[in-house]
């Protein structure tokens, strides 16, 4: 073979090995098939991110997250924990308040008109019957807001025309 092609060859090839390579890994972080049942799942797994800052700096809490052998769905009961690949949903928690509420879609949580400082946000992964698997504490800290520029009280010359 020529040099050149040769090197084509071992070029392709190399990217045959890496495009397998890559779907393999992002298969790894996606969900598993949902065409048989799985013998057995790993852990799920929630990852969280920091709030997003354009948004925090005015005051609202964007918090994305993404879960890992698991999917977020408003599903719930018993019988549903047993359901391959697994589901579940989160329970979010601000600042140890009493109350939790269940967030069931895979949209980022949304805070707005939380006291400025510093907050703690507690996202629990949760299988259909509620029960904790994991938890992670989001810290968010709500810079003060200036207050709206009072609009300046002008009175303009009335149209001459
Ligand atoms: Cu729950």
């Amino acid at each position: 073979m020529p040099l050149p092609l040769r090197h084509i060859a071992v070029a392709a090839a190399g990217a045959i090995f890496c495009a397998a390579a890559w779907a393999q890994s992002a298969a790894d972080i996606a969900r598993p098939a949902a065409v048989i049942p799985l013998e057995s799942e790993p852990a799920a797994k929630l990852i969280t991110y920091p709030p997003l800052a354009g948004p925090l700096a005015r005051g609202v809490v964007i918090i994305q997250f993404r879960t890992e052998n698991l999917r977020i769905m408003p599903v719930f009961g018993s019988a549903a924990v047993d359901v391959s690949p697994h589901l579940g949903h989160i329970h979010v928690t601000v600042d140890d308040w009493h109350g939790t509420w269940a967030h069931t879609s895979e949209d980022p949580v949304i805070l707005v008109g939380l006291e400025p400082g510093k907050h703690k946000i507690l996202l629990e992964l949760a299988d259909p019957s509620h029960k904790i698997l994991s938890g992670e504490t989001v810290i968010v800290t709500v810079p003060e807001q200036k207050a709206p520029k009072a609009k300046s009280h002008e009175h303009g010359q009335p149209d001459q025309g």
